[in-house]
């Protein structure tokens, strides 16, 4: 059968010359209340995996709608995120990692819940 080899050296032929960008990971823990990083510095461009943790003792999220809207990713991020919404919505204890290649820019980022930005939870994602 000499089908195969040939199958086997087109499938080699297909895999790209340099492999994608391994992401590097980072990790945002939300609490009561505050983000941890405040100031979360990404590198333009360059795939991260974002690691939310919420170690708080009630519900958090992590919205930032122009930061994750400026920034790539697939649609299985782009849900984890709620698509436009450009959130992270997280039960005490959960997490929840996102992979995306961000935006140079300095985008704003708080927590929804009632009164909890006017409590601490705020922090900016700076991009460059
Ligand atoms: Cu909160």
């Amino acid at each position: 059968m000499r089908i195969l080899p040939l199958t086997l050296a087109a499938l080699v032929l297909a895999v790209p010359v340099t492999a994608a960008e391994t992401p590097a990971k980072v990790t945002v823990a939300l609490a009561n209340f505050s983000f941890t990083p405040a100031d979360l510095h990404l590198h333009a461009g360059h795939p991260v995996t974002i690691h939310f943790v919420n170690n708080g003792s009630g519900g958090h999220d992590f919205t930032a709608a122009d930061f994750f809207a400026a920034a790539t990713m697939d649609a299985a991020n782009r849900a984890r995120v709620g698509g436009t919404k450009g959130r992270i919505s997280l039960g005490k204890g959960e997490s929840s990692d996102v992979t995306l290649v961000p935006r140079a820019g300095t985008y704003k980022a708080h927590c929804s819940h009632f009164m909890h930005s006017s409590l601490g939870m705020t922090g900016k994602v700076i991009v460059d």
